[in-house]
């Protein structure tokens, strides 16, 4: 059967988690203006959109407690920074072969990303969208990274949609230090440190609460008592352990003095694969204010790395 071959093509990619939902338009989505309000706008026949979720949870440097360390996120390391992309390519190259149309979501191509993919997850069964907008799966909590496709092969839609879990819960809301998810389930763009480490405008109080962050911010996440086991005790995974091969190195690279000294082509040749699409400039800011924020921990520079 179709559906089959495409789980085993996912497992074969290392895919933790994958969802079938109705390629019908996301009506409480707010962008209306968007394409990615209706997939049908992508790929007129579209009848499946396939997710795909990628467990990230292990990917974490000890040194990011070390003020002296820059600081980033999973899914900043994980190369998905924007979408799954490159382990649904086989998915969608098996796909075309059997006569289907198939459109892998990608931000980072021209057309931007063409799916909102935790609408798409929840829609999949992946899990449910928590209070900090982010979706929560039982297994891995907020630690998947997510890709789409979209398809006009006619698989079997997931229909059972995950209960909403948070109940009374409200801790990643408090967590926030810049109040950004003031409205449960609604992020509010503009406060985000996330959004605000890879834009110009980075406000005085953000340079603060920013402590070691050069790119990217988890403490919504951090704060989710989905994610607490995998805080304590992350997954072993293939990407897991794939990671932990590069712990040591990736630490030394961070050490906040070497990354103030990064030339734009060393930055581009060392983080370019991240795809992160954060500029060198905003990057090199980030991390004059981080040092400048380790200055006031006593004694942070005295030890080498
Ligand atoms: C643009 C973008 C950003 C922007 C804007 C975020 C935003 N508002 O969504 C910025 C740069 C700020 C950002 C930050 C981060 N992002 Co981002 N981002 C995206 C991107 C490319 C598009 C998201 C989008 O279009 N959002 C638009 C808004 C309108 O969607 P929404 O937030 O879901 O809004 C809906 C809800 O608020 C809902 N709603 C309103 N009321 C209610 C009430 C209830 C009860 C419910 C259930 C819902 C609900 O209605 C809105 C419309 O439907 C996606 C990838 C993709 N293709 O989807 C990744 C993505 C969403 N990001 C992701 C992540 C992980 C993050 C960060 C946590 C980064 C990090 N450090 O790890 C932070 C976010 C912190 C947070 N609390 O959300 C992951 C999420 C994975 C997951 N498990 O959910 C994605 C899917 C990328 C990936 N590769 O996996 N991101």
């Amino acid at each position: 059967m179709l559906s089959d071959k495409i789980r085993n093509l996912a497992d074969s990619a290392a895919i933790d988690a994958l969802g079938f939902a109705e390629a019908s338009p996301f009506s409480n989505y707010k962008l209306r203006d968007s394409r990615r309000t209706d997939p049908k706008i992508s790929l007129p026949n579209a009848k499946t959109i396939i997710v795909a979720g990628i467990y990230i949870g292990g990917l974490t440097l000890p040194a990011w407690e070390n003020p002296k360390y820059g600081r980033t996120s999973r899914l900043y390391l994980s190369e998905f920074f924007l979408d799954v992309v490159k382990p649904l390519e086989p998915i969608a190259k098996y796909l075309n072969e059997e006569g289907f149309q198939s459109i892998v979501c990608d931000g980072s191509a021209d057309e931007g990303s063409i799916l909102p993919l935790k609408l798409a997850a929840v829609r999949a069964g992946l899990g449910w969208q928590g209070k900090h907008s982010l979706l929560i799966s039982k297994k891995y909590g907020t630690f998947l990274a997510l890709g789409g496709i979209i398809t006009d092969a006619n698989l079997e839609h997931n229909t059972e949609l995950e209960p909403n879990r948070c109940r009374k819960c409200d801790m990643c809301q408090q967590a926030c230090p810049l109040a950004a998810l003031d409205q449960p389930y609604v992020l509010n763009r503009k406060s985000c440190l996330s959004n605000l480490l890879q834009i110009e405008y980075l406000p005085e109080e953000a340079q603060v609460v920013m402590e070691n962050r050069v790119g990217d911010c988890e403490i919504c996440q951090e704060a989710c008592p989905w994610n607490r086991k995998h805080l304590n005790n992350p997954l072993v995974t293939e990407m897991t352990r794939k990671f932990q091969r590069k712990v040591r190195a990736w630490e030394k690279f961070f050490y906040l003095p070497h990354l103030a000294e990064l030339s734009e082509k060393e930055y581009i040749e060392k983080l370019g694969h991240l795809n992160t699409g954060i500029p060198y400039e905003i990057f090199h800011r980030n991390v004059l204010i981080a040092m400048k924020n380790a200055d006031r921990y006593k004694n942070s520079w005295q030890t080498n790395p």
